[in-house]
């Protein structure tokens, strides 16, 4: 196997390339820091809220759930329709994400493990519970 990383230090167009590559990074860095700074330094919510709107023309809108102590994390979570969800188990035993009505399941989640879902395509607010223990319970919502 060659390693890219090798490859590239034999060549220098390549080597030149990657050192750029390295420094827009650096840039990019750069300019995150000061957009933080600037969000911080405003304390403003309206900057943070018209800066996550202005993505909106970026694919489905994922979404993350975490399990601890027998609870999902967060209790809702909106996401678009057809919406990667990934869930993440953080307790000592299995659960699953499991709606009916909705027709989505990730089957038993070991702990420490984490599986996905596809969130519905239609919109709408959708329940769902841990088949194995029903009492945990949590709500998907797409829009
Ligand atoms: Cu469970």
């Amino acid at each position: 196997m060659t390693d890219p990383a090798q490859t590239q230090t034999t060549s220098h167009r390549s080597t030149r390339k990657g050192w750029a590559h390295t420094r827009n990074l650096a840039v990019v860095a750069v300019f995150g820091v000061a957009l933080t700074l600037a969000a911080c330094s405003s304390s403003s919510t309206a900057t943070a809220a018209a800066a996550a709107g202005s993505s909106s023309s970026t694919p489905a809108k994922a979404g993350a759930i975490t399990i601890k102590n027998f609870s999902f994390s967060p209790g809702s979570i909106t996401v678009s329709p057809g919406a990667t969800v990934t869930v993440t188990n953080n307790d000592q035993v299995a659960h699953t994400v499991t709606s009916s009505s909705a027709g989505f399941d990730t089957g038993d989640i070991s702990p420490g493990q984490s599986k996905t879902f596809t969130a519905p395509m239609k919109a709408g607010k959708y329940p769902y519970i841990c088949s194995i223990h029903q009492y945990m319970t949590g709500t998907l919502i797409v829009s």
